[in-house]
């Protein structure tokens, strides 16, 4: 299977890309944010709890969202591939997932890692956030919370896979289209 984490700060890029890199390679999208989104508005006992923590640009716990990956794992062993968006976002999600994967004889493939400057994530979050009225993408303080979040206890992450070999850094500046080319290049190194 084609594993790929795509990984980089909030407004990188990675829905936006998964959605394209999905249709190319035939890979099922795996978006922890999504599913999370779904049960927020679902009610859930799920979606009120992790709520409580999205809202103020805070992650939710890990147990929680590693409870949610196993399953869509199992779900998906005939795949072509998964393409991991916005998880794992901790150290200890990655190490999860290893153990999970592991389990089942499969493995990531490789972490490819959005590179964006600070000022262009608030700049697409807050147009976001206009357009889509999503809660977390409207308040300047929520966004620089949820950047400051994913300096300290994401980008560490990044690390994990290096120690693999497995960790590709990709420009996120530029149209999506050109970001789209290099992201396919690297996938293609991959395979
Ligand atoms: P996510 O849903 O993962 O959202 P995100 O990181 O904010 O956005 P993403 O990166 O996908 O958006 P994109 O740039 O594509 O997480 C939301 C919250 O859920 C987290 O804060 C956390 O609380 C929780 N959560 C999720 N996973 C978790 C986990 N594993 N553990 C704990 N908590 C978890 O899009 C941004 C905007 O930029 C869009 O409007 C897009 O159109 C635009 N854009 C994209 N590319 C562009 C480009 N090249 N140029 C101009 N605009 C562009």
């Amino acid at each position: 299977m084609l594993n790929i984490v795509l990984f980089g700060p909030p407004g990188c890029g990675k829905g936006t890309q998964s959605e394209l890199i999905i249709k190319k390679y035939n890979l099922v999208h795996f978006s922890t944010g999504d599913i999370l989104r779904g049960e927020i508005k679902a009610q859930s006992d799920l979606g009120k709890e992790a709520k409580s923590y999205m809202d103020k640009g805070a992650l939710v716990p890990d147990s929680v969202v590693i409870g949610m990956i196993g399953k869509k794992i199992d779900e998906n062993l005939g795949a072509k591939g998964l393409i991991l968006d916005g998880f794992p976002r901790t150290t200890a999600q990655a190490e999860a997932l290893d153990t999970i994967m592991k389990q089942k004889g499969i493995a990531v493939s490789g972490m490819l890692a959005l590179e964006v400057e600070k000022e262009e994530l608030v700049k697409r979050l807050l147009l976001r956030g206009k357009e889509s009225g999503r809660a977390d993408d409207q308040d300047v303080s929520i966004i620089e919370n949820r950047i400051k979040v994913y300096d300290n206890e994401t980008a560490p992450v990044k690390n994990f896979y290096s120690a693999q070999g497995k960790f590709v850094s990709i420009k996120g500046m530029g149209t999506i289209d050109e970001i789209f080319g290099r992201i396919s290049s690297a996938i293609d190194s991959l395979k």
